[in-house]
């Protein structure tokens, strides 16, 4: 076999590998959807960022994608009002397998925005992230859901997922992880003495992936033989310390 077509025949065996393990992996993976739809007793609180006017928040009996859902609202002229909607899990009170590795995750929400005498602003938004159990470092490589306009959401009830899945930072990927979960509300109201705005959510999802333990797989164990100084054979190991004596066999795993 000439070089050509011996390294051709290295390319396809190594394709074909690593096509194996990905297959492998996909089919060892894990999906698990989470749903939060606010109903009575769901255990999460508005923090308050900012507020320019008469700030509110709660929840919202009445209306929802079903009923009910929660709100943050401002009132007064041009005023605008930050913050989030947050409550702690653990990846596995999402749903998520005890012992799995979470690698990503992907969110999405529902929102309508009530306006009162005017539009709401454009610095109307609503957005989602992950931190961690103090609130304070994120938990994905980048933001879940960035923050965006909402404002035009008037009519219905709107979804929005326009972010794909983004990946879990190691120091939050064990399944026994405590997360904080955001639901960013922010309205602002419009140039009105009457005016507010009442940003509504709902049905906070998450479609989380995660993967059983590497240490589930098989391993390999090497034998090496250490001989003398002067051994002749290439395949063997040189030892060179008198402690161990020549031709003593030895057994190692991977890493010694
Ligand atoms: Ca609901
Ligand atoms: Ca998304």
């Amino acid at each position: 076999m000439n070089a050509e077509k011996k390294t051709s025949r290295i390319k396809i065996a190594l394709w074909a590998s690593v096509s194996l393990w990905l297959f492998a992996a996909w089919l060892l993976a894990t999906s698990t959807n989470f749903t939060e739809p606010f109903a009575s007793g769901h255990g999460w609180t508005y923090v308050q960022t900012t507020c320019g006017g008469t700030c509110t928040n709660g929840d919202v009996s009445g209306d929802g994608n079903p009923s009910p859902s929660v709100f943050a609202k401002i009132a007064g002229r041009s005023k605008t009002m930050t913050g989030y909607f947050k409550r702690t899990f653990t990846w596995e009170g999402l749903g998520v397998p005890t012992g799995e590795t979470v690698q990503t995750v992907d969110g999405q929400w529902d929102d309508k925005a009530v306006q009162t005498a005017v539009a709401c602003t454009s610095s109307t938004r609503a957005g989602m992230e992950i931190l961690d159990s103090s609130d304070s470092v994120a938990c994905t490589d980048s933001t879940l859901e960035p923050n965006l306009n909402v404002a035009g959401d008037t009519a219905a009830w709107t979804n929005h997922n326009p972010t794909g899945a983004v990946s879990v930072s190691s120091g939050c990927s064990a399944s026994s992880t405590t997360l904080t979960l955001r639901l960013h509300l922010e309205p602002a109201s419009g140039n009105n003495s009457s005016a507010a705005c009442e940003l509504r959510g709902d049905n906070f999802k998450l479609t989380i992936v995660s993967a059983p333990p590497a240490a589930g797989a098989p391993k390999r164990v090497y034998v090496s033989r250490l001989v003398g100084p002067a051994g002749p054979d290439p395949n063997k190991r040189t030892f060179t310390g008198a402690a161990v004596p020549p031709d003593r066999e030895i057994c190692r795993r991977t890493g010694f």
